[in-house]
């Protein structure tokens, strides 16, 4: 099967170490697929070695920021650039720390139809996280209960950010930016979305926990979702209403 029709965008910041097995790995499994890395001048040099590697081959994209300007900015920027210069059909976003398997994207893109997001979901029966402590597992789960009540959002979990999603979405991001741009926006663009009849699909998926670089959440992002919580909260549900 060749996956001309799909832009995978992979946001990066200092994933020098992982970035490049992704990339080998995606190149195999996804074959014909656009790979659009979108990295915010990571100070360990990711960029640079993926200019060394990959430079030659044209299915890689490299798009480079001035600063760390967060995950979901970075995806949407990844999006629009892929829309625009690739013509793809289909939209798949995913981390490069290897807690997204490529073997999955298939089996996602496979599912998306003109209408149907499909997430790759931690809290389905059949998925499995690994190397996570039991304190970040009960962190997870409380964000998504609390998000899936407040915000009255369909998913178990809609904060991992492997996604595939249909040209008609990514329309829409571009009429109605959204207003988060950290790690919320996962949720945010449910609402969105949902807002907008897009129906979403969870798949079960095997999520282990990072064991090259370093984690770019920190408690400061932590606390900022919450603010976002109440933005996204406020914006579409109270304001909309
Ligand atoms: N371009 C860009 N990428 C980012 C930014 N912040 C995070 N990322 C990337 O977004 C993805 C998810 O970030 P992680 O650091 O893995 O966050 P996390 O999964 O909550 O943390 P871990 O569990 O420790 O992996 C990774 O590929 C990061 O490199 C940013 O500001 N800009
Ligand atoms: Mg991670």
């Amino acid at each position: 099967m060749n996956y001309k029709h799909v832009a995978i965008i992979i946001p990066i910041f200092n994933e020098r170490n992982n970035i490049l097995t992704l990339i080998d790995l995606l190149l195999k499994k996804v074959p014909g697929a656009n790979i659009v890395v979108v990295d915010d001048n990571s100070p360990d040099g990711s960029a640079l070695a993926i200019e060394k590697n990959f430079g030659k081959i044209n299915k890689v994209h490299l798009l480079k920021g001035v600063r760390k300007m967060g995950r979901g900015n970075a995806v949407f920027r990844g999006f629009f650039y892929a829309y625009q210069k690739c013509s793809s059909q289909i939209f798949v976003e995913m981390d490069a720390d290897h807690s997204h398997k490529p073997q999955l994207v298939p089996q996602l893109v496979n599912l998306v139809t003109a209408n149907t997001v499909v997430c790759a979901s931690r809290y389905l029966k059949d998925s499995r996280i690994s190397g996570w402590s039991r304190l970040r597992i009960i962190f997870s789960r409380l964000s998504n209960f609390i998000i899936k009540n407040i915000l009255n959002n369909p998913l178990m979990d809609s904060t991992n950010g492997f996604r595939a999603y249909p040209k008609k979405a990514i329309e829409v991001f571009q009429k109605h930016s959204p207003i988060t741009s950290n790690y919320l926006v996962l949720s945010e663009t449910v609402t969105l979305l949902a807002n907008h009849n897009f129906k979403f699909l969870e798949v079960p998926s095997h999520f282990p926990n990072r064991t090259v670089g370093k984690s770019n959440t920190t408690p400061i992002l932590a606390t900022q979702s919450l603010v976002d919580l109440f933005m996204i909260w406020w914006h579409y549900k109270l304001w909309r209403k």
